[in-house]
């Protein structure tokens, strides 16, 4: 069992990402609850995870499904109630699980208090915890955008200034150098934790030190010097896990944020696998072809660079990716197959690994109408490209592939209507397929997608060489198949992933005990459709 109270345990530990307004509802009402989470800890259980990160759920207007909080220390009611939460720990407590809350520490609701009497005057206290420039109405203070469309500034005419938000215009930044406002962060930050919480994850972190003059939006000049005392300020429990959300990060910069003596964060998810299928120059709507030698290049690039000097944080899936299965395996004739492939790539590798909802049974994307999407991201940017003229059916293209409610869709939890997620109307429409694909069914068929997860979640656990082995990729050129070799002085795992539909003929070494494969047993010099193993051999 591991020992949470020490700083380190999640080296070992494999993290679970629940998406409340997603999971289970349990009133009626098509929104997920805390009571629907707490209804199904024994199957997290089962599953082996060591942690849940918790996606928000303090109050909020729902603007960016809960990345918009109007009070920190309040938990929204559609979700449920303080005690709900306090149950929730206490029960995840029970089963040895940890929860993670979500920090989002770069913005606020507008519909925070804080926002509310920063509008009343310059002089109100609370106006300097946003970030304000003077202006006139037809002279923004420069171009620069916002992440979901449109400038990122927005005029307030009473006061004669705008405000900068990096999202939504619902989302007012919040103004880091202030003193003031970062030891009302930390204030709250050390609420959560007496509640019980063990640890964070924290929301565009590397984002808060802006310097909107510069064009600085992320990796601004005082960032880690904010980091720093962050962790001082707030992170004293040794056993804290905290993860940092950072698009901005490259090794050189993660190697601060994941320094062993956890000066600053545990461990930053980085993006850089995910970036690239999309055209250079382009954003994510820009659709290319993934190139499979970028990817192991990428990944050797983080495992080489970090091994002993930082810590990764291993993920394919989250909620605002689309399903990985749909992205980069087969969704159709091998979707059991290449979901299989795609965790046994991840899970062989050194860093944390983080298992997305559904992505334990294989969800896949939808393809809806524009009607039938929530997300304002989604929306803002089908209104922004239909005005510039981008072909209609393209447009729908990036959003089937990449929009964020791909992962949103209600949990399939059996075939019984709407899932077994609502006994109400959905909040976003099941995935049709969930008759086939559910939970039920899964943990009914030993050979699911499931038991493969939980096995590779235990194999993590049973050999030191998935913590500490070094990386090394094999046939780096090969465009195909994806394999690497992890070592240790005592031990030698090779991973091996067919990412293709076709067979490959290949001489690989087979002479180790198999630890996971995802077809019977493996063939010594051929690789089928999809097929991945990991194998163990002892120097
Ligand atoms: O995401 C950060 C972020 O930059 C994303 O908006 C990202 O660019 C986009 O989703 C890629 O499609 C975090 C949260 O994870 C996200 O859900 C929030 O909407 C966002 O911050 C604002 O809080």
């Amino acid at each position: 069992m591991l020992d949470k109270t020490k700083r380190g345990w999640w080296e070992s530990a494999v993290f679970y990402q629940i998406y409340p307004k997603s999971f289970q509802d349990t009133d009626g009402d098509g929104i997920g609850d805390l009571k629907g989470i707490i209804s199904h800890l024994d199957y997290l259980e089962e599953l082996g995870i060591d942690g849940i990160w918790l996606s928000p759920v303090c109050q909020s207007p729902q603007r960016d499904n809960g990345y918009d909080i109007s009070d920190y220390q309040a938990i929204y009611p559609v979700f449920g109630t303080m005690e709900d939460m306090e149950e929730l720990i206490r029960e995840a407590d029970k089963r040895n699980i940890t929860i993670i809350m979500d920090l989002v520490l770069n913005h606020c609701s507008d519909q925070h208090i804080w926002f509310k009497e920063a509008l009343k005057s310059r002089d109100n206290p609370y106006h300097d915890y946003f970030v304000w420039r003077d202006g006139t109405p037809d002279e923004l203070p420069n171009d620069m955008k916002a992440t979901f469309g449109g400038s990122a500034w927005t005029w307030v005419p009473h006061l004669g200034q705008y405000y900068f938000h990096q999202f939504a215009i619902e989302q007012p930044d919040l103004n880091w150098e202030n003193p003031q406002l970062r030891r009302e962060l930390y204030d709250m930050i050390r609420f959560w934790v007496k509640k019980g919480i063990g640890g964070f994850r924290l929301d565009v972190i590397d984002q808060i030190a802006k310097e909107p003059d510069h064009y600085i939006t992320s990796n601004g000049p005082r960032l880690h010097e904010f980091l720093r005392e962050l962790s001082q300020e707030a992170f004293c429990e040794e056993g804290l896990v905290t993860v940092g959300e950072a698009w901005g990060a490259n090794v050189e910069r993660a190697k601060l944020y994941s320094a062993p003596d956890c000066s600053e964060l545990s461990m930053v998810f980085q993006f850089q696998h995910m970036q690239l299928d999309q055209q250079p120059g382009g954003d994510k709507w820009d659709l290319a072809d993934l190139s499979l030698v970028k990817l192991k290049k990428v990944f050797e690039h983080w495992q080489q660079g970090l091994h002993g000097v930082g810590w990764n944080s291993l993920f394919l899936n989250n909620h605002d990716l689309p399903r990985i299965v749909s992205r980069w395996g087969n969704d159709k004739e091998y979707r059991v197959e290449s979901a299989k492939m795609l965790g046994t790539l991840l899970h062989g590798m050194e860093g944390t690994p983080y298992i997305y909802q559904g992505e334990e049974i294989g969800m896949t994307n939808i393809r809806l109408p524009i009607q039938g999407y929530v997300d304002v991201e989604i929306l803002n940017m089908y209104e922004d490209r239909l005005s510039k003229g981008y072909p209609l059916d393209e447009i729908m293209a990036s959003i089937h592939a990449k929009g964020r409610d791909n992962a949103r869709t209600p949990m399939q939890w059996s075939d019984a209507p709407n899932a077994g997620f609502t006994t109400g109307a959905p909040w976003l429409t099941v995935n049709p397929n969930y008759k086939q694909i559910n939970v039920k069914a899964a943990l009914e068929d030993p050979n699911s997608i499931f038991y493969y997860y939980k096995k590779l979640v235990a194999l993590r656990k049973e050999h030191e060489v998935f913590r500490t082995g070094n990386f090394t990729l094999y046939k780096a050129d090969d465009p195909n198949h994806f394999c690497y070799i992890r070592e240790t002085e005592s031990e030698r795992l090779l991973v091996t992933c067919n990412f293709t539909d076709q067979e490959l003929k290949l001489a690989l070494p087979t002479n180790g005990e198999v630890l996971i494969c995802n077809y019977d047993y493996p063939l010594k010099d051929t690789l089928r459709p999809y097929e991945a193993w990991m194998m163990l051999q002892k120097k």
